[in-house]
């Protein structure tokens, strides 16, 4: 829920309350218990909400009750979601992204607005031109849907000509993975001095950038940043983003970067391990960064990076492939440098 409330933030919403219930299942009709929508309802005269988020998607026959019985508007996880993706997106190519998974997310759900409407307006009258309204404008976004996606091919294939090439420059490629937030564009700025946009909300990047770095043992990699993921990630936005996401097939090395002071960090392990399988990504040599360790000294002294990293290294075993950093502070980042050298030296010996 706390995910959800900064995700709201991002999206331009005040969170004015928050309500849980548990259910061993949620309501076919209205999500939440017939109690909990009374309960719901009645917050509406204290905290004059004007907007009900749910961390769900909901089906389009819940989404229309839940709005009928409060009168505001509903908003669920994959819509908050797109529409943040929608206010994000820089490039041409993730706006394509964001306008596909929108409309593949509205599609199924026209049907049930039309009828909504036609509840409101008493029904009589509205049938005919509602329906033959929703033919067109279903038509409509079925050929808008079939535009984004041969827009998309054209991309994706650009692009794998441009990888074509990059790969015979023979740059290896680092690829920066993880949760949302977690400091994966502060530490691409860190390493390289690239300006890439930071911001503590999530989603700050959605398009993928690339910067070159020259290593301790002086040869080139290529590093780049690119979507965070988050739990529940909605399946039209990873449909969407395959273009973007195939770039990481390319990586000759992962690096995943880790909020070692979020309450969550094992959770958001665990769904970015899970999205790479997705992508058929689990044999990639892997690189663990163990990120914003300096939010875990206590201020009374004054750290430098060796007291930091000799302190914090005592009370954690790291593996030979995690390293502890703070991108902020740019701690550890010579270690993390010495690291990737050595990976790759191991990943790109001819076999
Ligand atoms: N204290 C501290 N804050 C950090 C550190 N690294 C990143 N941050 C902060 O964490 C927030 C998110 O950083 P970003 O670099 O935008 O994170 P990201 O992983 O690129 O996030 P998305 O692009 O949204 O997926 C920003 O407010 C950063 O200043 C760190 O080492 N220490
Ligand atoms: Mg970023």
């Amino acid at each position: 829920m706390n995910e959800l409330a900064q995700l709201a933030d991002t999206a331009g919403a005040k969170v004015v309350g928050k309500l849980i219930q548990r259910l061993p299942r949620a309501s076919k009709t209205h999500y939440l218990g017939k109690g909990k929508l009374a309960e719901l309802l009645s917050l509406k005269d204290s905290t004059k909400y004007n907007v009900v988020i749910f961390d769900d998607e909901l089906s389009p026959l819940q989404q229309q009750n839940i709005e009928a019985a409060l009168q505001v508007k509903v908003i669920d996880r994959v819509a908050l979601i797109l529409d943040i993706f929608a206010k994000r997106a820089r490039t041409r190519d993730g706006q394509l992204q964001v306008e596909l998974a929108q409309h593949q997310y509205l599609f199924p759900r026209l049907a049930g607005q039309w009828s909504h409407l036609e509840r409101l307006g008493g029904g009589i009258g509205t049938r005919g031109p509602g329906e033959s309204q929703l033919e067109t404008d279903r038509r409509l976004i079925r050929h808008r849907i079939h535009h984004l996606q041969a827009q998309i091919d054209d991309i994706r294939k650009h692009r794998q000509l441009y990888r074509q090439q990059r790969r015979k420059t023979g740059i290896p490629i680092v690829s920066l993975v993880g949760y949302t937030n977690t400091g994966k564009s502060t530490l691409l700025n860190a390493l390289s001095h690239a300006d890439v946009f930071v911001e503590d909300k999530l989603f700050a990047t959605l398009d993928p950038t690339t910067r070159r770095l020259t290593l301790p043992d002086k040869s080139a990699v290529l590093l780049t940043d690119t979507v965070g993921f988050i739990r529940k990630l909605p399946p039209t936005i990873v449909t969407a983003f395959k273009a973007t996401l195939e770039e990481l097939a390319e990586a000759s090395v992962l690096l995943h970067v880790v909020d070692l002071t979020s309450h969550n960090a094992p959770e958001q392990c665990q769904i970015v391990e899970d999205i790479l399988a997705d992508l058929n990504l689990m044999n990639k040599p892997r690189i663990t960064a163990l990120n914003k360790i300096d939010l875990l000294l206590d201020d009374s002294q004054n750290w430098d990076e060796e007291a930091a990293l000799n302190y914090l290294s005592d009370q954690r075993e790291a593996d030979e492939n995690t390293v502890l950093i703070s991108a902020t502070k740019g701690w550890g980042l010579s270690k993390l440098l010495e690291i990737i050298s050595r990976t790759l030296s191991r990943t790109m010996q001819p076999v």
